[in-house]
């Protein structure tokens, strides 16, 4: 009975200690962290989609939206095939860049091919709020209980980036006929893109041993982490047709043994290693001026250490800036998945449901963090809204802007896409209430176009076909 008593209290003050927000101080900034979902499996990959909710993976399988006002999270199917065999099962996602007019989801999980375990990147279709019409893209990949990877993301140039680990097999990654070990590079149908680096195969990058995380930065650069052996986890800035060194080269080309593998291949040197390892997960670009001392930074999850690290990078983001910071350590546990919104705000999932970590009645969780302080420009007292419409909308090479009444000051038009990006710019003159804006070289896709003067500001979401 007594046992029964305590144990009920230790989950009230579990419950209690989940529900009243915890804060973290950044510099000047105070960061509230409060829990957005519970009760979920090993959330892996967290994304912020164009329809501004938050998209989920939990490695068992399913595929979920979450309300980011709510926490809500509806489930959009739970994919059948998924064999979640030790540390794989459904893994990574990404949402098609122009996911307006190409409204495709892409998943990469393990699955069991006559007994043998194995990966595969598929494409769902989003309609009728679930997932249909699944199309295999790339199939029959080698995968183990372990070192499985698998990260996605889109880049710039509208292809996707597919990371692989060496699925426990060491001769794996130095052999380029080998799809593991490797950061493929495929364009949305699944081809090889004309201007590879070998031509007529996936491969971008190899000599991986297994990525846990992948990010974009500004500029295109792409940022991967990766776990090391007993020692070097790593952080890697990924460049087109360059060797990242595992099983030879562990971190740093420092060790008598690796140098002359380094100088032969070519080996790209990771931006930081970790030793002894943290297990390094999710990582994150963040740049948003709601929490101002994280701008042009690196934001990296760690699931057997527990820590949330800020990595400072170099204002052309080619090298770090200064030593790692620790944000979070230990306090939620297992960290893996993260992802920015467009507004500043930081969503975090825990992974103390995979099997490695402890787990409380309330894991996994999807933790938010915000600056709630922070007062975004477009709600600052003193700015008016202004009336603006633009025409046609859907729009294919160019829209017309109007301004209900000109103004007398000169206005900035910044068009932003689906992830808050600047796009476009152009300035309207004084006195004018009209202008046209050119989107040729915009993909199809949902964007915004801001109109802000210093006293005023609009903002109209603007669908390109
Ligand atoms: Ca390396
Ligand atoms: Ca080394």
């Amino acid at each position: 009975m007594k046992s029964f008593l305590l144990l009920g209290w230790l989950w009230l003050l579990a419950v209690v200690a989940i529900a009243q927000p915890s804060t973290v101080q950044v510099g000047n900034t105070t960061v509230t962290v409060t829990t957005l979902a519970t009760q979920l499996d090993t959330p892996w990959e967290l994304l912020w989609g164009p329809d501004n909710f938050l998209w989920l993976t939990e490695r068992p399988g399913r595929i979920s939206r979450i309300n980011p006002t709510t926490g809500e999270v509806a489930l959009l199917l739970t994919v059948p095939e998924v064999a979640e065999e030790g540390e794989g099962g459904l893994l990574g996602m990404a949402l098609h860049p122009a996911f307006a007019t190409s409204p495709y989801v892409y998943v990469v999980y393990t699955y069991l091919a006559s007994g043998q375990i194995r990966e595969k990147l598929v494409r769902y279709t989003y309609t009728g709020g679930t997932l249909n019409s699944p199309v295999s893209l790339i199939a029959e990949i080698p995968a183990a209980r372990i070192h499985s990877g698998s990260r996605l993301l889109f880049l710039p140039d509208g292809n996707l980036l597919m990371s692989t680990g060496d699925a426990a097999d060491q001769s794996t990654p130095q052999n380029t006929v080998s799809l593991n070990g490797k950061t493929l590079r495929l364009a949305p149908d699944g081809s090889v893109p004309a201007d590879n680096p070998q031509p007529g195969q996936y491969q971008y990058t190899l000599g991986h041993r297994n990525p846990q995380g992948l990010a974009l930065g500004p500029n295109g650069r792409i940022y991967s982490s990766e776990h090391g052996p007993d020692s070097n986890d790593e952080v890697n800035l990924i460049e087109a047709g360059r060797n990242y060194g595992w099983p030879t080269v562990k971190g740093f080309c420092d060790e008598p043994a690796e140098k002359a593998f380094c100088t032969d291949k070519n080996v790209k040197e990771p931006l930081f290693a970790w030793s002894p390892t943290l297990a390094v997960s999710g990582l994150a670009y963040y740049n948003h001026p709601a929490i101002p001392e994280w701008r042009n930074s690196l934001l990296l999850n760690s699931l057997k250490a527990g820590q949330l690290l800020q990595l400072p990078l170099q204002a052309d983001g080619a090298s770090l800036q200064s030593q790692p910071v620790l944000i979070f350590n230990r306090q939620f546990g297992r960290l893996r998945a993260i992802c920015v919104a467009p507004d500043g705000r930081v969503f975090l999932g825990t992974s103390n449901r995979d099997g490695s970590g402890a787990g409380t009645a309330n894991d996994d969780q999807i933790l938010m963090l915000q600056n709630k302080a922070y007062v975004p420009t477009a709600t600052t007292p003193g700015t008016l809204p202004l009336a603006v419409s633009v025409w046609p909308n859907p729009a294919t090479s160019q829209v017309e802007l109007h301004l209900a009444a000109p103004l007398p000051v000169a206005a900035q038009v910044t068009v932003h896409d689906a992830l808050g990006r600047p796009v476009g710019h152009t300035m309207l003159p004084a006195g004018q209430a009209h202008a046209v804006l050119p989107l040729h070289h915009l993909r199809a896709g949902w964007y915004t176009v801001q109109v802000q003067s210093p006293q005023q500001k609009a903002v109209v979401r603007l669908t390109i076909q």
